[in-house]
C-alpha cells in the first residue's frame, strides 16, 4: 500500500523532480512579481473584452440595442484597442505563465475546495486564453484558416477568460492584496535576472509589439507599423482593400440599378442617383481586424432614399450587395445609423468616381461603425416591417 504520506516523501526525495521544495528559487517566481504582471494583465484584458464585446453586438445586435453614432471615430478608437491589448496580451501572458509555472508543481496538487477550483480555472484559462490570442492574431495577420465562424468562437472563449479570471482572482484574492502595493519585494538572487530587468524587459517587448502594430490605425506610427498587414495609404486611390471585386466575384455591372424596397418600390439608374442632392463626409473605414484610414466621401443621404420609397420614419433598413456569397454582402442599419445625416450611399471617394474595388458604383458609410459593416457593391435597400 503507498499512502499519500510515503508518495509524498518519495517526491520529496527525488532531486530531479520539480516537484521538490526549493526547485525554482529564482525571486522572478515571487507572487510580488506575479501581482505586478497580473494588474496590467487584467487591465488588458478588461479593455480588450468591452472592446470586444461592443465591436460583436454592432455585427450581432440584440433587437433592443441602439448604438452611438458618435464620435464618428468611436469604433475605430474602439477596435484601435481591442487589437493594441489583445497583442499586448501576448507578451504579457506569457511572461505571466513563466513567472508562475513552478505552481504547477504545487504539492499537494490540491489542498482544499477553493484549491481545487482555482486549479480548475486555470485549466479553463490558461488554453482558452492561448488559443484565442493566436486566433486573434492570425486574424489581424489576415489569415482566417478557421471553418467555422471566427467570431463566434471569439465570442464564446472571452467568457471562459473572463468567468475563470474573476475565479482565478477571487481566490487569490488575499495573495493578491497582501502582494498589491506592498514591499515584500523579493530580493533578486546575485548573479540571477534582476527583478528590475525582468520587468524591462516585458515592458519592452510588449511595447515592440503594440508599436509595430498600431500604425495601421494611428496615423503618425504609420511608418512603424511593421507587423500590419494593411498600411493605410497603400491601395487603389490610397486606401487600402480588404476583398477585392476579383476576390468577392464582382464585375463591372454594365446596367446597375439600384432597387429600393419599401411601401413604394422604386428602381434608380446611376443617372438617378447621382441627380439627387449630393452630401460630403469624412468618416473612417475601421476595420475590425485593426487597420482604419479617414476618406472623404460623396453621394446620397440614406434617409432621401428612404424617403423616396415612403418608408415609415424610425424603420431599419437592409443593405444587400451585388456579391453573391461571403459573410459581409448583407448589412442592417438601424434607425440610429439610417437616418443619420452622415450616413451615405456613396459614390465617391477623396473626390473621386469609388475604384470597383471600393465599391463602385456605390457602398454603404456609416459613422462609429466596423468596416465589415460599409458594405460594397450595394444594389438594394430593403425597408424591414
Ligand atoms: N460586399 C462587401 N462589402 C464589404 C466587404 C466585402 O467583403 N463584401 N468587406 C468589408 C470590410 S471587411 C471592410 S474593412 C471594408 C473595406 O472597405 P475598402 O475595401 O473600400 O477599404 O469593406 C467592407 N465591405
Ligand atoms: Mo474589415
Amino acid at each position: 500500500m503507498t499512502s499519500p504520506g510515503r508518495v509524498r516523501a518519495a517526491i520529496t526525495r527525488s532531486r530531479l523532480s520539480p516537484f521538490r521544495p526549493g526547485a525554482f528559487s529564482s525571486a522572478l517566481h515571487h507572487p510580488r512579481i506575479a501581482v505586478l504582471i497580473g494588474r496590467v494583465l487584467g487591465a488588458a484584458i478588461i479593455v480588450c473584452f468591452l472592446t470586444g464585446l461592443y465591436s460583436h453586438f454592432l455585427q450581432n445586435p440584440q433587437p433592443w440595442m441602439v448604438f452611438p453614432t458618435r464620435p464618428t471615430w468611436l469604433y475605430r478608437l474602439s477596435q484601435g484597442l481591442h487589437v493594441a491589448t489583445g497583442t499586448a496580451l501576448i507578451p504579457l501572458v506569457l511572461a505571466k505563465l513563466w513567472t508562475v509555472y513552478p505552481r504547477l508543481f504545487a504539492w499537494p496538487p490540491v489542498r482544499s475546495w477553493a484549491h481545487g477550483l482555482e486549479r480548475m480555472s486555470i485549466a479553463l484559462f490558461v488554453p482558452a486564453v492561448l488559443l484565442q490570442l493566436f486566433m486573434g492574431l492570425l486574424n489581424t495577420l489576415k489569415w482566417y484558416p478557421w471553418p467555422f465562424t471566427f467570431r463566434t468562437l471569439h465570442f464564446w472563449l472571452a467568457w471562459i477568460i473572463v468567468g475563470s479570471l474573476l475565479l482565478h482572482i477571487s481566490v487569490k484574492l488575499p495573495i493578491i492584496s497582501r502582494h498589491w502595493s506592498s514591499d515584500g519585494t523579493p530580493r533578486d538572487r546575485p548573479g540571477g535576472w534582476t527583478r528590475r530587468g525582468f520587468l524591462t524587459t516585458i515592458a519592452a517587448a510588449t511595447a515592440a509589439v503594440v508599436v509595430t502594430t498600431v500604425g495601421q490605425t494611428v496615423t503618425p506610427l504609420r511608418r512603424a507599423a511593421l507587423l500590419a498587414p494593411r498600411q493605410p495609404g497603400v491601395g487603389p486611390q490610397g486606401f487600402p482593400v480588404n476583398r477585392t471585386a476579383k476576390q468577392a466575384g464582382v464585375v463591372v455591372p454594365t446596367a446597375w440599378r439600384l432597387h429600393l424596397d419599401g411601401p413604394t418600390p422604386r428602381t434608380l439608374t446611376l443617372a438617378d442617383v447621382t441627380a439627387l442632392p449630393q452630401h460630403e463626409v469624412r468618416l473612417p473605414i475601421a476595420c475590425v481586424d485593426g487597420w482604419s484610414q479617414l476618406g472623404r466621401w460623396g453621394g446620397v443621404r440614406i434617409k432621401d432614399l428612404l424617403a423616396l420609397t415612403d418608408a415609415p420614419p424610425g424603420s431599419t433598413v437592409r443593405v444587400v450587395s451585388a456579391e453573391t456569397t461571403g459573410s459581409y454582402r448583407v448589412s442592417r442599419l438601424g434607425p440610429e445609423f439610417a437616418y443619420d445625416d452622415l450616413t451615405l450611399l456613396a459614390l465617391r471617394l477623396n473626390g473621386e468616381v469609388l475604384h470597383l474595388d471600393h465599391g463602385y458604383p456605390a457602398r454603404l458609410i456609416a459613422p462609429a461603425r466596423p468596416g465589415v459593416l460599409q458594405t460594397k457593391w450595394v444594389e438594394r435597400l430593403e425597408v424591414l416591417p
